[in-house]
């Protein structure tokens, strides 16, 4: 069983990607899949920061360095190990540009033009360039080098994971199984999304998703924020003109998400917070959360701080994931480049 997901270096992460994607991360680490036989298997663990995809967007290249480092740290301050997953950066394996050049080939041009992410970020923007909506074909490349099964992320991923499958699917009835192929090029991987957290909303606007480019950051919550700036977001969240504490996303949208985020920090189901929080205020309600955040953030602070100190660790971390990735990549190119006739 193969697992690959990543992170793009933009912006500060926050308690919505950690929610929805690093958390299951951390679960999946360290678990076992039966195989065939009677016997499981740990799955292999593959955790990539896809800066080629930051740069999709306009950015500034110095803070880029900075971010590409910072979202290594948080994969280790939330509890990846470097020697249980492979933790590297997209741009050190090649293959990925390879592999995404060459899907470009079978990918129809009414599919990127579906893409909900591109018409949302496209219309953000002045100019658009064909980097952003080639996108989801360099996202489809990162998870077919690996022959990926699953791929934990937010819900707002799924639409990219299904087109992955598809192109993968075109591939294998296109190049597999002829005279150059003995069979299937990839595996057909499948998007795995959280129940609930799959998708946190904006702070201030509880119909948007929490998003790292939002240009506001009473937004979201970031995993750095200190205790005052978790305090300060938290009681000026939206919420609606009632005062009852109650799971209804559609008529409480902030209320709901403010539960949503509580019951995934402390553990207790939103049932359970409900009838904890009868007849309390908004007010209440929003201080024991930001007391829940402090306590629960703070653990990543500490350990950021503490490899902040070592910044040479992480980059032999880096170094050694992006050999061992490339190793499982240049096998998968190999059969590619075979399959479609190149030499
Ligand atoms: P950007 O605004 O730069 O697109 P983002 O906040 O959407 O950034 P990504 O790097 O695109 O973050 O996403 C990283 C992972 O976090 C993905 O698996 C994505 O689905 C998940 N994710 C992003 N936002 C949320 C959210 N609000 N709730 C739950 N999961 C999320
Ligand atoms: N598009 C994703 C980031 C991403 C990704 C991937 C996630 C790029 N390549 C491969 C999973 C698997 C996003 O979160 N915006």
């Amino acid at each position: 069983m193969r697992i690959f997901s990543g992170i793009q270096p933009s912006g500060d992460i926050h308690i919505g990607n950690y929610l929805g994607a690093i958390k299951q991360w951390v679960a999946l680490q360290n678990k076992v899949y039966p195989v065939r036989g009677g016997i499981s298997n740990k799955a292999d663990c593959i955790f990539c920061i896809v800066d080629w995809h930051a740069i999709t967007v306009p950015y500034n290249q110095t803070m880029l360095q900075r971010k590409i480092k910072e979202v290594a740290a948080i994969y280790l301050a939330a509890g990846l190990s470097p020697e249980k997953n492979i933790i590297f950066v997209q741009s050190q394996v090649k293959e990925h540009a390879e592999l995404a050049w060459l899907l470009n080939t079978i990918t129809p041009l009414g599919d990127l033009q579906r893409m909900t992410q591109f018409k949302e970020k496209a219309a953000k923007q002045a100019n658009v360039e064909a980097g952003l909506f080639n996108y989801p074909v360099l996202m489809a490349a990162d998870i077919l080098l690996y022959q990926t099964d699953i791929v934990p992320v937010g819900e707002d991923q799924k639409q990219h994971v299904e087109l992955t499958r598809e192109i993968a699917r075109r591939f294998n009835t296109r190049f597999g199984k002829t005279e150059l192929s003995s069979g299937e090029v990839f595996s057909l991987p499948k998007a795995q999304t959280l129940k609930i957290g799959a998708k946190i909303m904006s702070l201030t606007a509880p119909d948007k998703k929490m998003s790292k480019s939002d240009k506001n950051p009473q937004a979201s919550i970031t995993l750095f924020d200190s205790p005052e700036q978790i305090k300060k977001k938290i009681s000026s969240a939206t919420t609606d003109s009632g005062h009852e504490i109650k799971f209804q996303p559609k008529e409480k949208p902030g209320i709901s998400n403010l539960l949503t985020i509580y019951s995934l920090f402390s553990d207790k189901s939103i049932k359970d917070l409900e009838k904890a929080f009868l007849g309390k205020s908004y007010q209440e309600f929003k201080a024991s959360l930001s007391e829940i955040l402090i306590e629960k953030l703070k653990p990543f602070r500490n350990k950021k701080a503490e490899l902040d100190k070592s910044p040479e660790s992480i980059e032999k971390i880096l170094a050694d994931g992006a050999l061992r990735a490339q190793k499982i990549a240049q096998a998968t190119m190999q059969k590619v480049r075979t399959s479609m006739g190149l030499l």
